[in-house]
């Protein structure tokens, strides 16, 4: 049996795209995070509920391992709160 695993990748340019991440809880899973335009508080994200917080270089495919174990939504945001996204665990 081969390991499953959710690898969404998400746009970062002006907010986050997709804005939500759907993913089946119990399955590993990553965020592939890329930044595509210097807007300045888009370079962090993070996300207390979910334990990460990463700087992000334009152009670069930064990995975020995430928990599913629970299920829920859980929010992330840029490193100002003002750009926010939410991973949906079900
Ligand atoms: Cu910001």
């Amino acid at each position: 049996m081969t390991a499953e695993k959710q690898i969404v990748e998400v746009i970062v340019d002006k907010g986050y795209s997709p804005a939500t991440v759907e993913l089946k809880q119990g399955v590993p899973a990553e965020l592939h995070f890329k930044r595509t335009s210097e807007q300045g508080c888009l370079d962090v994200v993070h996300s207390n509920e979910l334990g990460f917080e990463e700087n992000l270089p334009v152009n670069e495919v930064k990995k975020v391992d995430l928990p599913t174990d629970k299920v829920g939504e859980f929010d992330f945001s840029c490193g100002m709160d003002m750009f926010h996204g939410k991973v949906v665990i079900q």
